[in-house]
């Protein structure tokens, strides 16, 4: 019954908020002793890169310094990290590696 505005139910639909994460860029590091052959494979296993692009990211570390391996999400890029860095201790390459909010 609807005397004065009483008793009627009202379905409201909103839409859940959906947010995308915030994302993490993946660095490797220039040195004077990790075998450029070594970085190449790291970032085809890694990060599934292909011969061309693996060599190309390699060199432009080796001239620059630095560079971007990949971008994503914190967790997996923290995984990334460990990867590369337990690998090139285990082969006892100085190679590092690091994490910078995209
Ligand atoms: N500079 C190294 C060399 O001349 C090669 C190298 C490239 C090392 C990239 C690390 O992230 C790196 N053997």
């Amino acid at each position: 019954p609807d005397k004065n505005g009483a008793d009627i139910d009202v379905v409201v639909h909103v839409r859940p908020e959906v947010r995308k994460p915030p994302m993490y860029k993946v660095l490797m590091l220039n040195d004077d002793y990790t075998p450029m052959e070594f970085v190449v494979h790291v970032l085809e296993r890694f990060f599934s890169k292909n011969r061309d692009e693996a060599t190309n990211i390699m060199l432009n570390v080796h001239k620059r310094g630095v560079g971007v391996c990949g971008v994503f999400t914190y967790e997996v890029a923290e995984t990334k990290v460990t990867q590369v860095m337990d690998l090139a201790r285990q082969n006892q390459h100085p190679l590092q590696c690091t994490i910078e909010k995209d």
